[in-house]
């Protein structure tokens, strides 16, 4: 029997997926995968919690599932499926709907943050959201969610719901682990360093998009904010160069003191053309399998229906399970 724990991760498919989202998850994820049972999810119900496009969201779900295997997720290692093939995850979110307290749900910061940013949509599902993300991870019987700070409280939630429902109706749920990830990965928009890099963000200069040609890629950074003082050292209190710094330190995996060895009594010219490369240099093996897979769509098809294959019976025993504890027939 297989006695790896079990690993859900989600990514919706909201935009082009960038830098932030690849070392903040995606690169973890891509990493882990052999010392999990990993579950990955493009969460595309989620995505409609802000408006989409009906014809370019399906576009941009095949698309990312594409990116994700150019990254490294490994059919053989992993399972790959999409949401909203499977709909006993919004059944059971409204079973667990049904045993969130308001006064939990209105204290999800996420909600707040996205409704600030959307005023003109602020609808019930972005309200919900957390009680549709409680589900995806119950539904497998998870024993790890990597997650980074701004999702630990979904999560406490997630805890909270399967708790209560175990408690009130019989055990039903397993009661899932939050695996934090790095606080350095959390990358910032190249455009305003103090909210973080976001696929639905307008700026032109925002972010690095996995997909950038690399002369994209030198004018962007080029043009990330950076400050008046010269000296390339972390420094938290100045936001944009310490998040360039970030990143230069996660990709060339140097620590921090040789890094500010290396660009001392340089300019940010020096600097910004050496974080240019290696981000090019990173992503350039990920353009080429992509550039490669987007021909052979049917391939893609094939993982995501194995992947979708195997996590249905999951899905389908704790549904089931669920419903027959809370008395539905
Ligand atoms: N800037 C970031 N730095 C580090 N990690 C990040 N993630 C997102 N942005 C950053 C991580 O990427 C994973 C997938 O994210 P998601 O698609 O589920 O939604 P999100 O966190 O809301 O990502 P975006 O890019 O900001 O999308 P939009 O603009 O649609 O909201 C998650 O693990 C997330 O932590």
């Amino acid at each position: 029997m297989d006695s790896k724990k079990v690993v859900f991760s989600g990514i919706q498919p909201t935009g082009n997926i960038h830098l932030g989202n690849y070392l903040g998850a995606v690169k973890n994820w891509v990493d882990m995968q052999d010392m999990y049972d990993n579950i990955f999810c493009i969460v595309n119900s989620h995505a409609i919690t802000i408006k989409q496009n009906p014809k370019e969201l399906i576009q941009k779900t095949l698309d990312l599932a594409c990116i994700l295997i150019a990254c490294g997720i490994d059919p053989k290692k992993s399972n790959l499926f999409i949401q909203s093939k499977i709909d006993y995850h919004p059944a059971l979110a409204w079973i667990l709907d049904c045993n969130i307290f308001m006064g939990d749900m209105t204290r999800m910061t996420q909600f707040k943050d996205k409704s600030n940013k959307n005023p003109k949509n602020i609808n019930v599902g972005l309200f919900n959201y957390p009680a549709l993300m409680a589900a995806d991870i119950l539904l497998y019987q998870v024993d790890l969610v990597p997650v980074g700070s701004d999702q630990k409280q979904h999560i406490e939630l997630t805890r909270n719901v399967a708790m209560k429902f175990n408690r009130d109706f019989g055990e039903c749920f397993k009661i899932p682990e939050p695996l934090i990830l790095k606080e350095g990965a959390r990358v910032m928009g190249l455009d305003d360093p103090t909210t973080k890099m976001s696929k639905s963000a307008t700026g032109k200069n925002h972010a690095i998009f996995l997909l950038d040609e690399p002369d994209v890629i030198i004018s962007k950074i080029k043009k990330a904010t950076t400050d008046s003082n010269s000296n390339i050292v972390f420094d938290e209190n100045r936001a944009g160069v310490y998040n360039l710094l970030c990143i230069y330190e996660v990709l060339s995996k140097k620590n921090r003191a040789s890094i500010e060895d290396e660009f001392a009594n340089k300019g940010y010219g020096v600097f910004k053309n050496a974080l240019a490369e290696i981000i090019i240099d990173t992503l350039r093996p990920i353009q080429t399998k992509y550039r490669e897979l987007n021909n052979d769509k049917k391939y893609i098809q094939e993982i995501l229906q194995n992947g979708l294959d195997s996590v249905l019976p999951r899905a389908e025993s704790t549904y089931n399970k669920a419903k027959e504890l809370i008395g539905l027939l």
